[in-house]
């Protein structure tokens, strides 16, 4: 049954609908190929987020279509829900659903406050919501200030979603104004002409929100449905992922709602080159609603100055002596960022407008050799973690003060980097990225490829398509140094040569400044997506899912999987994920499986190895994982997945001061210095001079 077919067509889906087909993407009014300026307040700007609660329904429908057959974005939900409950005539499903009165009522789930942003699955005691799979709904409501929606010309008005989990269709007033396909990323409407109607009145925003993964969604997934009545239910049907994190839904990121006016910047790309004392920063500004315009661009530095001047859409900006963006414990002052005003005025019949846009700016460089991985010319070390958007209640929503807590852990640990496993983050948690100097590979959410036909045509159009949206968002960020298009995909296979080469060259296309990889798990003899990328990146876990228990195989297995990576290819190599599992207060001596010894024994076991290849060809290592996470439930999961240094709730394992010296000590190894005392608990720490670049350096006694 096509969700098309279930909007037309209500009343032919009595009394019972078909068993769902409830995920259909519609093509329709896309979130287009238009910019994706972060909402950032200016004086031409303003920006109102709609955090909060919002009403909730979850589809409990059979065929999880009754919120189209009867078209709940057509009134609010909480007047639908009462009018279900007195057989509101006007509701055609509801005529047929008399027949059933109770038990169709219950189906269709009762109006509820939901928190955003926030995962759904964790708010209530109900397990049917915590493992729902199908369309759910939201709505708040909004009064606009009436100077958004008048004037001539009036003022844009725009909503964004920063992300929404997975597939989303939004209606303004009942009409709607986009669909969207992915979760992890933003897209937005331009809604002025709706809300600009009914000035004075409440705007309504209604999100359909399905969670449903198809072999072709990003990522994948399949529904699998039990026919065998004598050991499941009736319509029963699982989830099948192949990736390890719980499939948290909802609207995971703010709701902002901004406004520009008619004729806007609607995009800014910059790239940045230096040399010893001067930097150029080429810009490229998109202008939309006029062509008649006129762009003035000035570059200030942290203390208000202007350091360079431009005009024009496209061009170059001269910076003498830059405050380069350098990543944290590289240098005394990381994370530099100058700040790029755009100005725009442009002429809309009579009248003259002007936008403002303010881009935070990092100037830096990044560049690949066959042995090294250079930032600033200089050679970058990746010592830093895999982490995932996850925590108690919120599941995957977006938290401040998880994100603070987890910039202060990294920075404690002395990590200078992490890969946005396996999704795009927050762009509030990029921010700091781009503010703290903490470097990121930003990932895809191409994770759990293994299916044959996610291989195919329909897979990797996707594919394309949700590289474009993650380029076009952090296209500007300095703090993004590579791209990972995947997390291991099944690229033993043979299809997975066409889809990594056209989707490597795409991205390559896209932004030619930065190396792009995957991750691989794939045997480095068979893998066929490895000839494309810039940096080979390698997980392994000798000890654990192989030779489980058997710690001294490390030494061997490890030293082989580099040399044997290294000689096929020339490429450097990051170790992307290593790691134990560890309940914490479990142990042992000699250290066995799941205790907190054995989650550090093998950590050593691996950071020997490290400490030979580091000095060839290996430019990184990222625990797996940062803290644990939630998974599906599985005979080797303990609620979730235990690799954690840090628990879920950030408190340190045993690991997290293991990893902790050895950071630090790779840190001071390096020319530049950390850009304060260490102030943690595992010894104290003095500052020492470095001769060479006369800046301060720091060491850790341990
Ligand atoms: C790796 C996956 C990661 C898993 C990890 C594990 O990339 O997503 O969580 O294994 O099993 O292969 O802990």
């Amino acid at each position: 049954m096509a969700l098309a077919a279930s909007r037309g067509a209500g009343a032919g889906l009595c009394p019972m609908p078909v068993l769902p087909l409830f995920l259909l993407f519609l093509p329709g009014l896309a979130a287009g190929p238009a910019g994706m300026l972060q909402p950032r307040d200016s004086p031409s700007r303003e920006r109102r987020e709609l955090g909060g609660l919002w009403s909730f329904r979850a589809d409990l429908s059979p065929g999880r279509d009754a919120g189209f057959a009867q078209r709940w974005y057509r009134r609010p939900l909480r007047q639908l829900f009462a009018d279900n409950q007195h057989h509101n005539p006007h509701i055609a499903l509801e005529l047929c659903w008399r027949k059933f009165p109770l038990k169709q009522q219950l189906w269709t789930g009762p109006v509820i406050d939901m928190p955003v942003p926030a995962s759904f699955n964790d708010i209530t005691q109900d397990p049917s919501l915590e493992n729902y799979i199908g369309w759910v709904w939201y709505e708040k409501e909004v009064l606009l200030p009436l100077r958004w929606l008048q004037g001539d010309p009036a003022p844009r008005v725009v909503l964004r979603f920063g992300s929404a989990h997975y597939y989303s269709v939004v209606w303004v007033n009942g009409v709607q104004v986009v669909e969207h396909e992915g979760g992890h990323l933003p897209f937005e409407a331009d809604i002025s002409s709706v809300v600009q109607a009914t000035p004075g009145t409440l705007c309504r925003i209604t999100v359909a929100l399905n969670n449903t993964l198809t072999p072709h969604t990003l990522p994948p997934g399949s529904i699998h449905y039990m026919a065998d009545k004598s050991r499941y239910p009736r319509n029963y049907f699982v989830q099948d992922t192949k990736f390890d994190f719980f499939n948290y839904a909802g609207i995971h990121r703010p709701v902002v709602l901004y406004t520009t006016p008619a004729a806007y910047i609607d995009d800014i790309t910059v790239t940045t080159t230096s040399s010893d004392s001067v930097a150029t920063v080429q810009y490229q500004v998109a202008v939309v609603g006029s062509t008649d315009y006129s762009l003035s661009l000035s570059l200030c530095d942290q203390e208000g100055k202007v350091v360079a001047t431009g005009d024009g859409p496209v061009g170059e900006l001269k910076v003498l002596n830059p405050n380069l963006w350098w990543p944290y414990l590289m240098h005394e002052n990381p994370g530099y960022l100058y700040s790029l005003e755009v100005k725009m005025q442009a002429q809309v019949g009579e009248v003259l407008l002007e936008d403002v846009y303010t881009l935070p700016l990092g100037i830096r460089t990044v560049h690949v050799t066959s042995t090294q991985f250079l930032i600033n010319g200089r050679p970058f070390y990746f010592h830093g973690v895999n982490k995932h958007e996850d925590a108690d209640i919120r599941g995957k929503g977006l938290d401040w003060p998880l994100i603070v807590k987890d910039f202060n852990l990294l920075r404690w640990l002395g990590a200078n980097s992490f890969r946005t496993s396996h999704y795009p983050y927050a762009e509030e948690i990029m921010d700091l990225c781009d503010a703290y100097g903490i470097v990121v590979i930003d990932e895809s959410p191409g994770v759990g490829i293994k299916l044959p036909e996610s291989f195919g045509n329909k897979s990797l159009q996707h594919h394309l398509a949700v590289m474009e949206e993650l380029i076009r968002r952090d296209k500007n960020r300095p703090s993004v140094v590579m791209w990972s298009v995947a997390n291991e995909p099944a690229s033993e296979l043979p299809p997975a040569a066409h889809y990594f080469k056209t989707l490597i060259a795409h991205t390559k296309a896209l932004d030619p400044s930065r190396p792009v990889t995957f991750v691989t798990d794939a045997n480095y003899a068979l893998d066929h997506g490895a000839p494309y990328v810039d940096v080979i990146c390698v997980n392994s876990y000798f000890s654990w899912y192989h030779d489980p228990g058997h710690l001294e195989v490390i030494p061997l297995q490890l030293t082989a999987q580099f040399d044997n990576w290294y000689k096929t290819y020339q490429k450097p190599i990051i170790q992307s994920e290593y790691g134990a599992d560890s309940v914490p207060g479990l142990h042992s001596d000699p250290p066995m499986m799941f205790t907190e010894e054995y989650q550090q024994a093998l950590l050593r076991e691996y950071h020997s190895v490290l400490d030979k290849k580091r000095k060839e060809y290996v430019i990184g290592e990222l625990i797996w994982n940062f803290a644990d996470f939630m998974t599906n439930q599985g005979t080797t999961r303990v609620l979730g997945n235990k690799k954690g240094i840090f628990t879920r709730q950030r408190q340190p394992k045993a690991a997290a001061f293991v990893l902790r010296d050895r950071y630090w000590k790779i840190a001071n190894e390096s020319s530049c210095l950390p850009p304060k005392l260490d102030q943690g608990n595992s010894g104290a720490v003095e500052i020492t001079k470095n001769d060479k670049e006369s800046q301060l350096c720091y060491s850790t006694l341990l």
